[in-house]
């Protein structure tokens, strides 16, 4: 016998001689074991919608569905917020809503699933911080801090931006940002934004 073929007997023998000897205890370790391994591979992360042109309401309410299904649970959701156009001033007032979630997708998948959502959705790109149906921001992926080439995380604006701090200051006040080291609470309190974000409906999950 090879050592391969040795291994594999043996393995197979050991996973018999359990099964036999105690089915209910392999079959519960085994479930045990994939809910554990599913469970580990869960990321929380957090993103914030947002729209200006169209029905913007139905279109932050489709967004939250798409993502709920494609890329995990949603945890905690914000209410939707009225905010100034930030950036770009001459154009319409944005709605925007922070979610936290949970996935097993990685960053470049999570942000493929965005993109994705946001075509779907209408989304055209001609110029930077244009007027747009859908535009989905990943704010944060856990604690990671992301330069690659397609992908910055945390978001680089974020801390400068009262339509995203007020948001998730309403879900997530706590949540530290992984390379200033402040909490949103603290951010948001030394924010110099001075645009107006007015919270326009209470929605929770
Ligand atoms: N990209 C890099 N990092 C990220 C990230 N963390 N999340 C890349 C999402 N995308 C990220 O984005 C341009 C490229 O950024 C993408 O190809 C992606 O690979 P985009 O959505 O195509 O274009 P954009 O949104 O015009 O540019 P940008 O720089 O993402 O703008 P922002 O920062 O999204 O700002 N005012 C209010 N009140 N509310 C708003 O929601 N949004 C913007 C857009 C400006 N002013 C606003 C609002
Ligand atoms: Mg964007």
């Amino acid at each position: 016998m090879t050592k391969i073929n040795q291994s594999v007997f043996y393995s197979k023998y050991i996973s018999d001689f359990f099964f036999h000897s105690c089915p209910a205890l392999t079959i519960n370790c085994s479930r045990l074991f994939t809910f554990a391994a599913a469970m580990a591979k869960l990321k929380k992360i957090h993103l914030l919608t947002g729209a200006n042109l169209g029905d913007r309401f139905s279109t932050l309410e489709k967004a939250a569905q798409l993502l709920s299904t494609r890329v995990g649970e949603i945890l905690n959701i914000s209410s939707l917020y009225e905010t100034e156009p930030w950036g770009n001033v001459d154009q319409p007032g944005y709605l925007n809503q922070a979610l936290e979630m949970e996935t097993p997708l990685s960053p470049a998948q999570l942000l493929r699933a965005t993109q994705q959502i946001e075509n779907e959705l209408g989304r055209t790109r001609q110029v930077k911080w244009e007027a747009r149906l859908i535009d989905i921001d990943i704010l944060f992926y856990e604690n990671k801090i992301i330069e690659s080439p397609g992908l910055t995380v945390p978001h680089p604006h974020l801390h400068r931006r009262n339509f995203v701090l007020v948001p998730m200051l309403e879900i997530a006040p706590l949540k530290e940002h992984p390379v200033f080291k402040k909490t949103i609470e603290d951010l948001y309190e030394a924010s110099e934004d001075g645009l107006e974000v007015q919270i326009c409906q209470i929605l929770r999950i």
